[in-house]
């Protein structure tokens, strides 16, 4: 998060190269080779040129009216979603305790936490889990909040089962990852904290065991755990772990508000950071098989990336090499791309992939990260939520392993909200996927001042017309999705089994909102059709985290990957969604598991959810 003294950020140019050859060597270069040679090189070069230019036009237009044609199929040209809040009659009435209600003295107090969407029991129905802070007076023993999960009764109701499950800690949580790291068949999970992180071990019976010292990771410290991810890193089939640290945090080094060069926003005093606090490095751990990892940091090259402040982490081939990487968003510093180099290291290319700055080469406040393919051409895109007065990113993937930030040609423009969790999910199934942001301002105080800064703000709907661009729909989505809150993490899933994506929302010091879509309600089936496919790894790790599956149905590519951590924070339902538009199957899947294997299936039926065992295609439908 940016603050007064940000406004003044330093501009970081893109140190972009222009080629392979630098200036000051062409002139040396040409000096060598006879000039007979270069004039026949320009020549063939134009001809080529001239002739691929009515080519790739064609493709070009071959393209784009495959997408009207597409979208013609959808039928209905207005969105038809709306989201009602069905967190009362789920049961979700405890707010998320975190930090002070009207007053924020420590950064620690003001980045909330993250939900999941987890089907811890394996009935086939996101159960939810929520994570939990606590306040700088702290609570008496035992009666601190903490994280809670609630299992999905089927009904739209859910039950309380904390006490049963064995997730005992209290304290400030962050982050939350899901991935099942021993290839038993249950996913488990991985939480961050301010203090010491927790891998929970999942039974498979309803209860969770704390494995952190058992497993080998640290148990002492106060290391400010951030994003995490699990991640087959070197495709050994079982799932290693990521993990960022935001900053070093010592309640005892940190100014009170308004008492230092980075604690004044708009001249209002507040919460100091997070320039002017040290920064850390982040954590790689290799799974040795045997319940136990290895702090592999220093050899993977991870720890080498320095002076940034990360966030949310998520897993993507965004080089579409057969080998996951990890993407990370960053505070007030550049984003990191971690590419996996096939060796067990890891290098960060986000700054020539353009994927570290803004269009304009500044740093942003990055926090929450949604990956997908927004316009259909195969490869993954990157959305980057921000800080408020700046607009988010959505780097376009140009398929040649750089991206382009698209954000203004989509109609992205700067926000008076700070924008947290976000993903780019198909809500009305027309085979185009959608954004939704969860806003959020960190400074309480400062709504007393500028009306037009809240504390609380809307989550935002952005409709993708599949030309490249996105509509704000907020409005047309109903009071739910307007009516203010301060959120931050947000999962997306499919909790009720209609085919359409639901949405779970973490909010300050509130309790959680659950976000059901209307698109399929009782009230009538929308006009579009939707498939969702769960994944189970065989060779590959169990979750299948990092398998890329490319769909395509009446001529329309669609990819999606199986991500461990995104949004913001967040864990999403696992299942892979896909809208169909009008189309009544889809009429080739390919599945590259993450081990790199791959599999092709072809005609399945819309409108089921259909699970899929690495090598043997798809073994069951699930009914909805
Ligand atoms: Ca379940
Ligand atoms: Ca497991
Ligand atoms: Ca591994
Ligand atoms: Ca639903």
């Amino acid at each position: 998060m940016p603050n007064e003294s940000s406004s003044s950020r330093t501009s970081f140019k893109r140190a972009l190269p222009k080629g392979n050859i630098l200036p000051g060597q062409t002139a040396s270069l040409s000096s060598f080779i006879p000039p007979k040679f270069i004039t026949t090189c320009i020549l063939v070069l134009c001809g080529a040129g001239l002739y691929a230019q009515p080519r790739l036009s064609r493709a070009l237009r071959a393209t784009r009216s495959s997408a009207i044609a597409y979208r013609l199929l959808g039928a209905r040209d207005d969105f038809g979603v709306t989201f009602t809040d069905a967190s009362r009659h789920a049961g979700f009435s405890s707010p998320i305790v975190y930090g002070g209600v009207e007053q924020k003295r420590y950064i620690l107090e003001t980045n909330g936490c993250g939900v999941a969407f987890i089907d811890y029991d394996n009935d086939g129905w996101m159960d939810a889990l929520l994570l939990s802070g606590t306040r700088l007076e702290g609570f008496a023993p035992g009666k601190g909040p903490g994280s809670r999960l609630y299992h999905n009764n089927r009904d739209g109701t859910f039950t309380d089962v904390t006490a049963k499950s064995g997730l005992n800690r209290t304290g400030w949580a962050s982050a939350v990852c899901v991935g099942d790291y021993d290839n038993d068949g249950y996913d488990d999970l991985f939480i961050t904290y301010w203090g010491v992180n927790a891998l929970y071990h999942n039974n498979g019976n309803g209860t969770f065991t704390d494995v952190t010292e058992k497993a080998g990771l640290p148990v002492t410290g106060v290391r400010w755990g951030s994003g995490c991810t699990f991640i087959d890193y070197d495709r050994d089939g079982r799932l290693d772990l990521f993990v960022a640290n935001y900053l070093k945090f010592d309640l005892a080094g940190v100014p009170e508000p308004g008492k230092g060069p980075n604690c004044l926003w708009k001249g209002v005093a507040v919460n100091c950071g997070p320039k002017g606090l040290p920064t850390d490095t982040n954590l790689l751990y290799h799974n040795n098989g045997d319940g136990t990892f290895t702090d592999v940091s220093g050899v993977s090259g991870v720890s080498r990336v320095k002076d940034r402040y990360p966030m949310t982490a998520v897993v993507t081939d965004y080089n579409n090499d057969g080998w996951p990487d990890i993407y990370v968003a960053c505070d007030s510093t550049a984003s990191i791309l971690y590419r996996n180099n096939h060796d067990g290291t890891f290098t960060d290319v986000a700054l020539e992939s353009a994927c570290a700055y803004s269009e304009d080469g500044q740093a942003q406040a990055g926090m929450g990260v949604a990956t997908g393919d927004y316009n259909g051409d195969g490869y993954p895109d990157i959305f980057k939520t921000h800080f408020a007065d700046d607009l988010p990113a959505l780097y376009k993937n140009t398929g040649r392993g750089f991206f382009e930030d698209a954000s203004r040609e989509a109609g992205f423009d700067h926000t008076r909200y700070v924008q947290w969790g976000a993903g780019i999910v198909d809500l009305d199934n027309d085979g185009w996927p959608d954004i939704v942001i969860a806003t959020g301002s960190v400074y309480p105080e400062v709504e007393k001042y500028f009306k037009e800064y809240p504390y609380r703000g809307p989550r935002l709907v952005f409709r993708n017309l599949g030309n490249g661009r996105f509509k704000d729909v907020t409005a047309e989505c109903g009071p739910a999705v307007t009516a203010p809150h301060s959120s931050r993490g947000c999962a997306f899933g499919d909790f009720d089994n209609d085919g359409d994506i639901d949405l779970l929302v973490m909010n300050m010091n509130e309790p959680p909102q659950l976000l059901r879509n209307e698109y399929n309600s009782d009230r009538g089936r929308g006009a579009n059709n939707w498939l969702t496919l769960k994944l189970i790894g065989t060779r590959s790790n169990r979750s299948a985290i990092g398998a890329r599956i490319l769909m395509e149905s009446g001529g329309h590519k669609q990819l999606q990957e199986v991500t461990s951590q995104s949004s913001y924070y967040s864990h999403n339902d696992m299942r892979v969604h896909f809208g169909l538009g009008q189309a009544k199957k889809a009429d080739r899947i390919e599945i590259r598991w993450p081990n790199g294997q791959a599999e092709m299936i072809k005609d399945v039926g819309c409108n089921q959810i259909a699970i899929v065992e690495e090598g043997r295609g798809i073994v069951r439908s699930q009914a909805h």
